[in-house]
């Protein structure tokens, strides 16, 4: 039987240095779980889940990398038809933060403009933090990105991360 109404795709790509938490954001999006020993076989890999919103159905892609975090190595399937994307630091280490400039280059030269959100990732180590959110999401603002601050382990704006891309794709089908 032909399917009336097909699932929205929403594809989103997660970018950001390694052990940023990267994929604990993943996993704790889809399987509403923090997991301390998840490891997603190497290479580019990907999670859905499925979203309902009224009466449209969605299917929301998350792409992650494993152990290629390299950037010449991340390969042009994993930017193919993004709708946007997630660049992670670790609020616990500035180097990562540093190097969102990087990450953004990057998808600017694979995919021009798209949808971006910066996160700060971490939040739960409070003690350990070494960039403000002030600073942070002002840099944002400069790069003309959206900013969030999660915690993969406690869950915090975990769901609403993604709920950004949701409405983002959305909003752009209506118009
Ligand atoms: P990556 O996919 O970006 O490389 P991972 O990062 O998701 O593998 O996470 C790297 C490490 O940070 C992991 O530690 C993970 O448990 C931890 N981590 C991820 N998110 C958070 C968070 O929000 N808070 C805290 N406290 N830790 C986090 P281990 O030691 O398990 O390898
Ligand atoms: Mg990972």
């Amino acid at each position: 039987m032909l399917q009336k109404f097909s699932d929205i795709r929403v594809k989103v790509i997660l970018l950001g240095d390694g052990r940023v938490g990267k994929t604990s954001l993943a996993v704790r999006y889809i399987q509403g779980k923090f997991q301390a020993n998840y490891k997603p076989s190497l290479g580019v890999d990907f999670l859905i889940k499925r979203v309902t919103v009224g009466n449209r159905k969605l299917r929301i892609l998350v792409f992650d990398t494993a152990g290629q975090e390299s950037i010449s190595s991340i390969r042009k399937k994993y930017y193919y038809g993004a709708h946007g994307a997630v660049i992670v630091y670790d609020v616990t280490r500035r180097k990562t933060f540093e190097n969102i400039t990087v990450w953004i280059n990057e998808v600017k030269e694979q995919v021009g403009e798209i949808y971006t959100v910066i996160v700060g990732n971490k939040t739960d180590l409070v003690e350990e933090r070494e960039v403000s959110r002030e600073e942070a999401e002002a840099f944002a603002k400069e790069l003309g990105a959206d900013y969030l601050e999660t915690s993969a382990l406690s869950g915090e704006n975990v769901t609403d991360l993604f709920q950004l891309y949701i409405d983002y794709v959305l909003k752009e089908l209506e118009t």
